[in-house]
């Protein structure tokens, strides 16, 4: 499996960076070079770097990390919605590289340290160096202009910021976006065209993503808080996502720590930790279901849909025991299925809802990085006895599946890019931290 891993890594691997899959996902991807980078760690530290470094050299000047770098060496149509769609030139502060104007969730601070801890030296410390600055400015960016809802937490623009697509969670938003299936006939999708359609997002989904990066665009992505262009007043889909938000949190944690190699001042993060973990809890813990949910910042209720989306502040290492227990009882329950011994890891969504689908993309499909991700918490909150079950069943999947890029949740049965970067790596820091 290891020797599987590197060669799906290696083979991905395209000069400074790593596409997520050579067919499906062509250019660089903010969160997958994140989770790409932590694997890499173990087996090709420099690249691991090099990796992090590819994509905060694409940051803008406001602090944004684009979800997509393009590769200029690409042919038009290699990937939809292409550089000619997003239009970031257009807009004032984006670098030279043809971006995307959108995020993802900032898992970097946490992946820097990561690759830092793995083998500290000179060289790890250098790295941190150049990237604590423009990993604070992301941070800034997202607390600051992206706060929306003026709590201190991040609103999402797009289902796409929140790397879970087409989520359950996403369809009430989604909803009250204006579109018609039928403006797709003006594009051609290049997903369908590698992977089956019934796997993937519908034509009136892609109608809407493509409708909302449209507003963004027309305005060239301006997002200040307070004046006639501030967010709230026009932009389409406004959600304040539990991932989102749990990384926000994790990364201010994570640059405490670089912040004490780097010499800066750990203090400040170590508050805005706390603050954003307070804030987490106060906006999106619903004491009823016990889970944490969205904020649809239009209507400023909680989406009720119980995705995997709420399982994930356990990755905040300072999550009140209360909350603590109450996402356990979740993901132990029919639900999602975590247990010592377990025979599949969790899906994206809940397997007793009437919308759980367990071939479409992120609406039941089992993923590797949202595995990973409460992995990781489960172990910060001192239960070896459940990550113990959850990694053996990670690392079952991958035997069965292959490194492919999502796996049906019962047979394992592997789904979408049959060669998918952040399977690979994360399969890769799983078997090595057992
Ligand atoms: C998927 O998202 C892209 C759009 O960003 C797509 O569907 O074309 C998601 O799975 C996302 O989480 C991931 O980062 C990206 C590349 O792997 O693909």
């Amino acid at each position: 499996m290891r020797r599987l891993a590197i060669a799906t890594l290696d083979a991905n691997w395209e000069h400074d960076h790593t596409v997520p899959s050579r067919t499906l996902y062509p250019h660089q991807w903010s969160w997958d070079s994140a989770f790409i980078a932590i694997g890499l760690a173990h087996v090709r530290p420099d690249r691991a770097w090099r990796e992090l470094r590819t994509l905060f050299a694409a940051q803008w000047a406001d602090g944004r990390v684009p979800h997509i770098v393009f590769n200029p060496a690409l042919r038009v149509g290699s990937y939809f919605p292409g550089p000619e769609f997003w239009g970031s030139a257009a807009a004032e502060g984006a670098p030279a590289a043809a971006t995307s104007g959108i995020v993802q969730p900032p898992v970097h601070a946490q992946a820097a340290w990561l690759v830092h801890r793995r083998a500290p030296s000179e060289a790890s410390a250098q790295a941190l160096r150049w990237l604590y600055p423009r990993l604070v400015a992301q941070q800034r960016y997202l607390t600051g202009r992206r706060d929306v809802g003026g709590a201190g937490l991040a609103a999402i623009v797009h289902p796409w910021e929140s790397g879970l697509d087409n989520s359950p969670a996403w369809d009430a938003p989604m909803a009250a976006v204006a579109a018609d299936a039928a403006v797709m006939r003006a594009y051609r999708r290049h997903d369908t065209a590698h992977a089956d359609a019934a796997h993937r997002p519908t034509d009136l989904d892609y109608a809407r993503y493509v409708a909302i990066v449209a507003s963004y665009r027309d305005r060239r992505y301006r997002d200040r808080r307070y004046s006639d262009q501030a967010l709230a007043g026009w932009h389409p889909f406004l959600v304040e996502c539990p991932l989102f938000n749990a990384a926000l949190g994790a990364a201010e944690h994570a640059l405490a720590r670089i912040a004490a190699v780097v010499g800066a001042d750990p203090g400040p993060h170590r508050d805005r930790a706390a603050r954003i973990t307070e804030a987490v809890v106060r906006r999106l813990h619903d004491p009823v279901t016990g889970t944490f949910h969205p904020r649809d910042l239009r209507t400023d209720r909680l989406i009720p849909a119980r995705t995997v989306l709420g399982l994930m502040p356990l990755i905040l290492p300072d999550l009140p025991g209360r909350q603590v227990r109450a996402v356990l009882t979740e993901a132990c329950s029919a639900r999602f299925g975590l247990a010592p011994r377990m025979p599949r890891p969790l899906p994206t969504h809940d397997r007793t809802a009437p919308d759980f689908e367990p071939l479409r993309y992120w609406r039941g499909p089992s993923w590797m990085n949202t595995n990973w991700l409460l992995w990781r918490g489960l172990r910060a909150h001192h239960r070896p006895d459940l990550a113990a079950g959850l990694r053996e069943s990670m690392l079952a999947l991958v035997a069965t599946g292959g490194c492919h890029e999502y796996f049906h949740p019962d047979t394992a049965a592997g789904l979408g890019s049959a060669a998918f970067s952040w399977t690979a790596s994360l399969l890769l820091d799983t078997l090595a931290e057992g």
